[in-house]
């Protein structure tokens, strides 16, 4: 136990753990394809430059980001060695309410799989008011998400291991 407490402090610094040893899932959902083709690309070359190995990053697609926490359930249970998941969306506001919904789903739905589940997923969906604001997030003037999402899922994994 105290080693892990020992191991644990270090998620504090800026220090990202090599990934050569860890499995990462992305489930990437098909609505804004452009921008969660950016952030999936930002997320997969964050992966390979701390280490992780191309055949050990496993992609699925959905449809929209509402199916995002159905298919990382599934995707935990396929792939009982994963080390973490990132699911990838982008929802824009519109005219209607589904933007409160389909976030509200989402965001409560990746809580869930974190409470009642052994794999950290990580939480990389863009709730922007309109499209120029997840252009910006997805390797444009404020960065990549995708890039955050995947440094995320390397400290969780590592966290996981240590912690066990
Ligand atoms: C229906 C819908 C709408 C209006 N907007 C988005 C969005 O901005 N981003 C997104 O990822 N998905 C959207 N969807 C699709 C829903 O997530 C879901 O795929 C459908 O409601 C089917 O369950």
């Amino acid at each position: 136990m105290a080693t892990a407490h020992k191991n644990l402090s270090t998620y504090q610094k800026e220090e990202i753990p090599n990934a050569k040893d860890f499995k990462f899932g992305v489930v990437v959902s098909e609505w804004n394809p452009t921008i969660t083709q950016n952030l999936f690309q930002g997320a997969f070359d964050a992966f390979i430059e701390n280490g992780a190995l191309k055949e050990n990053i496993v992609r699925w697609n959905v449809p929209g980001s509402f199916e995002l926490v159905y298919a990382a359930k599934k995707m935990r249970e396929s792939f009982d060695m994963l080390d973490a998941i990132v699911v990838v969306g982008v929802v824009i506001q519109g005219e209607t309410k589904h933007f409160d919904f389909v976030c509200q789903g989402v965001t409560q739905g990746v809580m869930d799989l974190n409470i009642n589940g052994d794999i950290p997923v990580i939480f990389c969906v863009l709730t922007d008011n309109h499209i120029q604001q997840s252009i910006d997030r997805s390797g444009g003037k404020h960065g990549n998400k995708g890039t955050e999402a995947a440094i995320a899922a390397i400290k969780m994994a590592q966290l996981k291991k240590d912690a066990k």
